[in-house]
C-alpha cells in the first residue's frame, strides 16, 4: 500500500494538558472528515502544528504529546511562539490572508514576517523530508504553506504533489502588489496538480502566473520547462450526511434531551409563533460581512417597520485570531452596532438580535441550522463558506431560506438561494423580506435542488475527486517519462542512425535548434548552430533538410550558401542546396488583402503584436504583447477566422505565440513526403517543437525517429527538454562514418 502524506498548517486534532496528562481529540472540521474518508485507503500521515510549544513542556509531557499525535496518525511540526506570531498571526494572517480577501488596506508588507513564513515552510520540509519513507504522494492544504510545493518538489522530484488553496486566489491586480509575489507563484508551483473552490479562483491564478513569469497555458495545464503542472477547480463540499441525520435525530429527542438552545427557540416560538429566527454564523473576521449584515438588518427594520416584531437575528461569532488588531477593531465595532440597534428596537419583552460571541458544541450548531427559518450570510470575500452549504444540509423538511452573498466561492454553485451583493443594504433588506414572505412550496422547490447536489458532491467526492486528479498527473507524467530521451535511448538512436548508409534529418528551425527571441529576426543562428549543421552535412551518408514556417528570404539570407536542403512557409518552398526556390506545388495569394486588414484591426488593439507577411501566408505575432491580452485576442482572433477563411480554401494554424493563414493543405509533413518520394532514406530523424510539426511527425513512414522539443502533447516517439538538447543529439548524430 502506497503511504500518502496529509500537510496543513494546523493538525486536525486539539491537545489538552492538565497536570502531567495529555489527552488527544479529533477535531470535527470537514477538512478531517473528509480525509479520514479518503485516508482510510491509504498507509496516512498528517503533518501540521498542533498548537502547542514543546520547548516549554517537560521531557516526560512532550514523550507523551508525540505518542498521543502518533496514536491518530500525526506527527507535530513544532513552531516556537516567536514563529508563530511572525509566521502565522504575521506573514499568514496580516498579508496573505488580507491580500487575497482584497482588504488592501490592512495588508503588512514586513520583511521579518517573510522571513519567518519562508522558514517555517522549510520547517514543515524537514518534517516531511524524515517522514517520507514509501511516500508517493502529498496533499498540501492552504495559504499558510504557498512555498511548501516547491520546497518538497527539488528534494524528492518523483513525488506527486497536490495543493488545495482553501481561500480566494485574487486577481492579477492586486497580486502583483505583494513585493514576494514571484516567489509565491513559483512555490506553489512546485505542485503537480494545483485545487482551487472555483474557476475565477483558477483563472485569476493562471493570469499571474502568464504574466509574472510567462509559462504558456493550454487550457488548464501550465507548460514549466521540465513539467507540466494541472490547474482545476474542486468545489468543496461537507459531510452532508452528518448535518441532515443529526438535524433529524435532534428533532426526534425527548423534551429532557433537548438542548439548551433548541429548548429557548422553541419555547420563544410558544411565545411568539410568528417570529421568524434569521441565523448569521461565521469566525468573527473582517472578511465575512458582519457590520455590513448588522446595517442592512438595521436598515431593514428601519424600512419594514411591520416586521419589526416578527424577526430574531441570531447572531453567532466565533472568537478568531484575537492576537490581530483588526479583529480586536471589529469585535468592538460588532458590540457598538448591535447595542444600537438593541437599544433602539427593543421591547419589554424582545431584542432583536441575539448576539453570542462564542463557539459552539456541534450538537447546538445543528439545532441552529435545523430550527432558524433564514440563513443571512453576507461575506464581502469568502473562498467558499460552509455554513451557507450546513444550513442547508439540515432542513430536514425542506423548508427554510439562504441568503447568501455573491463574494462567496459557494455561491457559484447555489444559485438557488436568494444571491446578493454584500455592499447593498437595501437588495439584502428586500431579500430578508422576500425571505419571510416566501411561500413553502417555492422554499422546498429550491432547497430541494441544493440538496441534492450538495448531497451529491459532498466531502467524501470532493477528496476522492482531488485524489483521482492527481493520480492523472501522475499517470501523464510518468507517460511523459516513458518518452524521455534517456542517455540508453540516446546511444540506440545513435548506433541505429550511424549503422544506416542513407540518412536524412527534418529539422524544424525556432525551439528546436535555437531558443526564443521577442523578435523572430533576433534568432538568428549563432556559430555553434552553423558548425553543428556543417558537421552534419559534412558526412555523405547525411542528408540535411531544415523545415521551417520562416519566410524564404530570411532562410536564403542564413542559409542560401549551405549544402542543406530548406523547406519554408511550411511547406510552400523548397531549394535544394545549390539551386533554385521551387514552389512544391501552384498556390494563390489572392486572399491576402481581405485577411490583411482583419489582422491590422488586431494589431491596432493588441500593444507589441505585429503582422510577418510571407510568400503565401500571413502571420499575427504576439510574443511581445501582454502575455494574457495576447492569449485572449488569439482566441478572439482564431474565432474570427474561422469564419474568414472557410470560403478560401485557407486554414489557421497556431504556432508558439503565433497564428498563421496559409493556405489549405499546406504542411510540414506533406512537404517532408515529397522530399523523400524523390530519393528515399533508410533513416530518418525529424525534430520539432510545436503542433505544426505533428504534420511532419505522423506523415514520416514507420521506422522513423520523431523527437518532440518541450512538454506539449505529441505523437513523436521521444521528448527532450529544451534545443540544447536537441544539439547535444545532433553533435553525436554526424556520426563518425
Ligand atoms: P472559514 O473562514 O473558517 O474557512 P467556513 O467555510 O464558513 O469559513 O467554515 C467555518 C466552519 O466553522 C464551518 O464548518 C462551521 O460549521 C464551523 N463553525 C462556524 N461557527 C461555529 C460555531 N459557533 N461553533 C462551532 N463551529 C462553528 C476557510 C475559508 C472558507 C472555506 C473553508 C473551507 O475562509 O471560505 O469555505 O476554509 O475551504
Amino acid at each position: 500500500m502506497s503511504r500518502f502524506l496529509i500537510i496543513s498548517n494546523r493538525l486536525p486534532v486539539q491537545i489538552n494538558i492538565s497536570g502531567e496528562n495529555v489527552e488527544v481529540t479529533p477535531s470535527v472540521g470537514g477538512l478531517a472528515t473528509g480525509m479520514m474518508s479518503v485516508s482510510q485507503s491509504f498507509d496516512s500521515l498528517w503533518i501540521g502544528w498542533s498548537g502547542v510549544d514543546k520547548n516549554k513542556l517537560s521531557g516526560s509531557l512532550e514523550e507523551k504529546v508525540n505518542k498521543a499525535l502518533q496514536k491518530e496518525e500525526c506527527v507535530d511540526v513544532n513552531l516556537t511562539e516567536e514563529e508563530v506570531e511572525l509566521y502565522y498571526e504575521g506573514f499568514s494572517n496580516k498579508t496573505i490572508w488580507p491580500l487575497f480577501h482584497y482588504f488592501t488596506q490592512f495588508v503588512k508588507y514586513e520583511e521579518e514576517q517573510w522571513q519567518a513564513y519562508k522558514r517555517v515552510n522549510q520547517k514543515f520540509a524537514d518534517v516531511i523530508a524524515e517522514n517520507m519513507d514509501g511516500v508517493d504522494k502529498i496533499w498540501i492544504h492552504d495559504y499558510h504553506l504557498l512555498l511548501l510545493p516547491q520546497m518538497i518538489k527539488e528534494k524528492f522530484p518523483d513525488v506527486t504533489i497536490g495543493f488545495f488553496l482553501h481561500i480566494p486566489f485574487p486577481s492579477y491586480e492586486l497580486f502583483r502588489i505583494l513585493p514576494w509575489r514571484n516567489e509565491i507563484i513559483e512555490g506553489m508551483l512546485g505542485a503537480d496538480l494545483l485545487g482551487f473552490h472555483t474557476f475565477d479562483y483558477e483563472r485569476h491564478f493562471m493570469s499571474s502566473v502568464r504574466r509574472l513569469l510567462g509559462y504558456d497555458i493550454n487550457i488548464n495545464e501550465i507548460n514549466m520547462p521540465k513539467r507540466i503542472v494541472k490547474v482545476d477547480n474542486f468545489p468543496m463540499g461537507i459531510d452532508y450526511n452528518k448535518f441532515h441525520d443529526s438535524a433529524l435525530e435532534s428533532q426526534k429527542r425527548s423534551v429532557r434531551d433537548k438542548s439548551e438552545v433548541r429548548k429557548e427557540l422553541e419555547r420563544y416560538y410558544l411565545l411568539y409563533p410568528e417570529t421568524k429566527f434569521i441565523l448569521s454564523i461565521d469566525r468573527l473576521d473582517y472578511t465575512k460581512g458582519l457590520i455590513n449584515r448588522l446595517q442592512a438588518f438595521e436598515y431593514f427594520l428601519q424600512e419594514y417597520p411591520e416586521y419589526r416584531d416578527k424577526v430574531t437575528l441570531v447572531l453567532l461569532a466565533v472568537p478568531s485570531r484575537i492576537g490581530v488588531d483588526q479583529y480586536q477593531q471589529m469585535k468592538s465595532e460588532v458590540d457598538e452596532i448591535v447595542g444600537r440597534i438593541n437599544g433602539e428596537y427593543s421591547t419589554i419583552n424582545r431584542t432583536p438580535i441575539w448576539y453570542f460571541y462564542r463557539s459552539m458544541p456541534f450538537e447546538n450548531l445543528v439545532d441552529l441550522y435545523n430550527y432558524c427559518e433564514i440563513a443571512l450570510i453576507t461575506p464581502v470575500r469568502d473562498g467558499m463558506n460552509l455554513v451557507a452549504k450546513e444550513f442547508i444540509a439540515s432542513k430536514t423538511d425542506g423548508r427554510g431560506v439562504l441568503i447568501l452573498s455573491e463574494m462567496a466561492g459557494a455561491s457559484k454553485e447555489m444559485s438557488e438561494a436568494l444571491i446578493i451583493n454584500p455592499n447593498d443594504k437595501a437588495q439584502i433588506a428586500a431579500a430578508i423580506k422576500k425571505a419571510i414572505e416566501m411561500p413553502l412550496d417555492e422554499q422546498i422547490e429550491r432547497n430541494t435542488i441544493l440538496q441534492k447536489r450538495l448531497k451529491r458532491y459532498d466531502i467524501e467526492k470532493w477528496a476522492t475527486d482531488f485524489l483521482n486528479s492527481l493520480d492523472e498527473v501522475r499517470q501523464n507524467e510518468q507517460n511523459y517519462l516513458a518518452k524521455k530521451l534517456t542517455t540508453s535511448s540516446k546511444n540506440k538512436i545513435v548506433k541505429e542512425v550511424c549503422g544506416s548508409d542513407n540518412r536524412i534529418f527534418f529539422l524544424d528551425y525556432d525551439g528546436t535548434l535555437t531558443g526564443f527571441e521577442d523578435n523572430p529576426k533576433h534568432a538568428r543562428p549563432d556559430k555553434e548552430l552553423y558548425d553543428l549543421l556543417d558537421a552534419l552535412a559534412k558526412n555523405p551518408k547525411n542528408r540535411v533538410v531544415l523545415i521551417s514556417g520562416r519566410d524564404r528570404d530570411t532562410f536564403e539570407e542564413w542559409f542560401g550558401d549551405k549544402p542543406y536542403t530548406l523547406i519554408v512557409e511550411h511547406g510552400v518552398w523548397y531549394r535544394s542546396a545549390g539551386k533554385d526556390w521551387e514552389m512544391i506545388e501552384p498556390l494563390d495569394d489572392s486572399w491576402k488583402e481581405s485577411i490583411r486588414s482583419a489582422l491590422e484591426f488586431y494589431v491596432d488593439r493588441t500593444p507589441g503584436s505585429f503582422i510577418e507577411e510571407k510568400n503565401y501566408s500571413l502571420v499575427w505575432h504576439y510574443r511581445k504583447s501582454d502575455p494574457e491580452l495576447g492569449h485572449n485576442r488569439a482566441i478572439e482572433l482564431k474565432d474570427e477566422m474561422t469564419s474568414l477563411v472557410a470560403n478560401l480554401n485557407l486554414e489557421i494554424m497556431e504556432g508558439n505565440k503565433v497564428i498563421e493563414i496559409k493556405n489549405r493543405g499546406i504542411n510540414k509533413g506533406r512537404a517532408a513526403l515529397k522530399v523523400l518520394h524523390a530519393k528515399p532514406a533508410d533513416k530518418i530523424v525529424a525534430v520539432g517543437d510545436d503542433w505544426t510539426d505533428e504534420f511532419l511527425f505522423s506523415d514520416l513512414p514507420s521506422g522513423a525517429i520523431s523527437i518532440k522539443v518541450g512538454m506539449a502533447k505529441t505523437i513523436a516517439g521521444y521528448k527532450v527538454e529544451n534545443y540544447e538538447e536537441v544539439r547535444d543529439l545532433l553533435q553525436k548524430l554526424a556520426c563518425d562514418k
